[in-house]
């Protein structure tokens, strides 16, 4: 049924899969002071952890589906039973989302973008300067709880593009690769920033990781194909 996730596949006779929570790559107080240690532990654990118990939960009825990526649950929803559709959209989409939003961050980041993603970036937007200023904008007007991406167009162009998308909506959704996110829910800043997310959004730029960025640009050449099978899936979420 997936082909989309290479490592989702259920070798016979196995057990089933679970979705896992992936670990950081860095420690808990290593974006500091961007994000504080204990924000970054709730948010990982506790957060991110509740999406994907509560993405198990609503999968343990239907085995078939247990072999799907949350990509792939997320992206063909329309195949999920009525009564898990709810539950699997919110958590396979929040367990998507921080998956990608971790590694799109490294402590100190990673400068400034560089290569075609740069020139990708000044053609579209004008400016490195232009592109995060509209981010933030996007971002601080964003009402109540979503995302922030750059994304790029599946069209022919490629352009690229800033979006937002509610909850834990992906870009797929719109027919968009995700090349950066950043997280706009309360929980994401609340504890040191309290109400101001514009704040947060700003100071954000000193963790991003251009690189992991730049990789995802590179393969979104209007291939989906090969962002899908690209690391089991990774570079479009989990
Ligand atoms: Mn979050």
């Amino acid at each position: 049924m997936n082909q989309l996730a290479g490592d989702d596949l259920r070798p016979a006779g196995t057990i089933l899969k679970k979705h896992r929570l992936p670990p950081l790559a860095y420690a808990h107080a290593a974006l500091e002071p961007c994000i504080d240690a204990r924000t970054m532990m709730l948010h990982h654990t506790k957060h991110h952890g509740a999406y994907v118990e509560k993405l198990n939960a609503a999968l343990e009825k239907f085995p078939d589906l247990r072999d799907c990526s949350a990509l792939w649950l997320l992206h063909n929803l329309d195949k999920v039973p009525d009564e898990i559709r709810g539950a699997v959209g919110n958590n396979a989409g929040g367990h998507v989302n921080h998956s990608l939003f971790w590694r799109a961050m490294k402590p100190g980041g990673s400068g400034e973008p560089a290569g075609p993603l740069r020139e990708a970036i000044d053609r579209d937007f004008g400016s490195v300067a232009a592109f995060r200023t509209r981010f933030e904008h996007a971002g601080a007007s964003l009402f109540g709880s979503g995302w922030v991406w750059l994304a790029r167009t599946r069209q022919e162009d490629g352009r690229l593009e800033v979006i937002t998308t509610p909850g834990h909506d992906h870009p797929l959704m719109q027919d968009r690769y995700p090349l950066l996110l950043n997280d706009v829910w309360e929980h994401a800043y609340y504890l040191h920033y309290e109400s101001r997310r514009a704040d947060y959004l700003k100071a954000w730029w000193s963790v991003v990781d251009w690189e992991e960025a730049a990789r995802r640009f590179e393969l979104a050449d209007n291939s989906a194909e090969r962002l899908w099978e690209a690391e089991g899936g990774q570079l479009l979420g989990a």
